[in-house]
């Protein structure tokens, strides 16, 4: 049996979770075109006959602006630190850039082998994939690099198995059928939280905290839930909220239906938006709202 941890690695917005996602088989980390989607370390979990690989998803790398920012990026640091195995996402469609090299130089001076995942390609000109290869081959990195697309499923099964051989001998670190480390209440808070993310734009979803109040399935087998919607400005609370309510109605809409598609049951969903001034620079507030510090892990 091979069994290992994968640090799944990259800028802000490559397609991490994307590929984790899909690798995995099942939505363990959401995904919008925003940056800082991914706030926590997420594990999804990817077993068969022969190995189980945990891909751990990170928030992506860039620069520190406040307490929550600062903190997401020691998870990514520490992450990295704790694996057998990288693996650095380069989104093709963007391009390569320098930063990606300089980040890729960092993490294989750790000691760690890596490989690259260079997603998107269903959305990129196929001329530009060899010249892109050519600059990895150039590199002098000695990288094993894979063309996928993530969206299309693409060349994925390729990179499941020559990562699956890259793990180490060992026997399985989750059950069979455990596919994440979170709960599905987190997941919930999530599907809201990726939801706002795709509506809203500008500083109004990285200012967003949710709090679910209450997580239950009654006796008909729907599940109740009832989350407060943390925002940083009284402006912003009114946005969310929109004329008569008309954009919390659509958010809320959204969010249930996926929620329904991720526990297989009904949901009956309701949220409150709520202002906590400068809350991703309160420690205590980060620490209610579930955002735990990894550094030392
Ligand atoms: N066309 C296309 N879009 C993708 C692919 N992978 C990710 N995306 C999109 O890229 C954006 C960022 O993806 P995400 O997984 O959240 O990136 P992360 O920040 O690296 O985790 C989202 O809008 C995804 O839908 C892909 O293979 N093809
Ligand atoms: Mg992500």
């Amino acid at each position: 049996m091979k069994s290992g941890y994968i640090a799944v690695i990259g800028r802000a917005n490559a397609g991490k979770s994307t590929l984790i996602n899909v690798m995995v088989g099942e939505k363990v980390s959401i995904v919008s075109p925003k940056p800082q989607t991914t706030r926590d370390r997420i594990l999804g979990v990817l077993t068969e006959d022969d190995y189980q690989i945990v891909f751990v998803d990170t928030p992506g790398i860039y620069k520190a602006r406040n307490a929550l920012t600062d903190m997401m990026m020691r998870t990514t640091e520490t992450s990295a630190k704790s694996v057998d195995y990288i693996l650095y996402v380069v989104d093709g469609h963007d391009g390569i850039a320098d930063e990606d090299f300089e980040l890729m130089k960092k993490y294989k001076a750790l000691g760690l082998p890596m490989a690259v995942a260079y997603t998107k390609i269903d959305i990129m000109p196929k001329e530009n994939i060899p010249l892109d290869m050519a600059k990895f081959a150039d590199s002098g990195l000695d990288l094993d690099v894979f063309p996928v697309s993530a969206r299309k499923g693409k060349n994925v099964n390729a990179l499941k198995k020559f990562l699956a051989e890259k793990m180490p001998e060992g026997e399985k670190v989750f059950q069979q059928d455990i596919v994440s480390d979170k709960s599905e209440r987190f997941m919930i808070a999530e599907i809201m939280r990726e939801k706002i993310l795709l509506k809203f734009d500008k500083e109004i979803p990285h200012g967003i905290a949710i709090v679910i109040n209450t997580f239950e399935q009654n006796e008909r087998g729907v599940y109740e839930v009832n989350l407060d919607i943390v925002c940083e400005r009284a402006g912003h609370k009114a946005i969310l909220i929109g004329k008569q309510g008309k954009a919390i109605k659509e958010v809320s809409s959204f969010a249930r239906q996926d929620m329904e598609k991720f526990l297989g049951a009904k949901v009956f969903l309701t949220t409150f938006v709520k202002v906590k001034e400068e809350w991703r620079d309160r420690p205590a507030l980060l620490k209610e709202y579930g955002y735990e510090d990894l550094r030392g892990d």
